[in-house]
């Protein structure tokens, strides 16, 4: 499967640690991760040379292609909630995932009555790591 993975990078990079385990999973279960640089440890530097319409132009040509997003929303990043917002246009299925310490989660996230959004909290990586296979198993 073409999974986008969503995270923050100008909202904060707190949480790639995070971003990466959920995009090694990905890789070791034989998906394609589309928009994988958010889980890179230098993601600002090696993306410098882009525009920010090369970005957008790019990021939206994948969720397009992509089967699913798996979306990490702990931190408040106007990007993930714009690609979720995008997906859930396009009827794909979307897993967003936060760690239960980080509330309050937007509304806008946590209030979402779309049949496509999976919204799922967790403690520890393990727990994560089971919402992305139970998630995955159903696509
Ligand atoms: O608002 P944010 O930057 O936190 O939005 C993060 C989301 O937007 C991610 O899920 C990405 O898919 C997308 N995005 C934002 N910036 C980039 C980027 N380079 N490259 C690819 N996707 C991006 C940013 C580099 C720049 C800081 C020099």
């Amino acid at each position: 499967m073409k999974i986008y993975l969503s995270g923050s990078i100008r909202g904060g990079r707190e949480f790639q640690p995070i971003y990466k385990v959920i995009y090694k999973n990905l890789i070791e279960n034989d998906h394609t991760v589309l928009a994988h640089h958010v889980a890179s440890e230098n993601v600002i530097e090696t993306e410098k040379s882009l525009s920010n319409q090369d970005i957008y132009t790019q990021d939206v040509q994948w969720l397009k292609e992509c089967d699913g997003v798996i979306a990490e929303v702990s931190l408040p990043s106007l990007g993930v909630g714009y690609e979720i917002a995008y997906a859930l246009n396009l009827e794909k299925p979307v897993l967003a995932l936060y760690n239960e310490e980080r509330n309050p989660i937007s509304a806008m996230i946590l209030g979402n009555t779309s049949q496509y959004i999976i919204i799922r909290s967790y403690k520890q990586i393990e727990d994560l790591l089971k919402h992305v296979s139970l998630y995955l198993s159903k696509l």
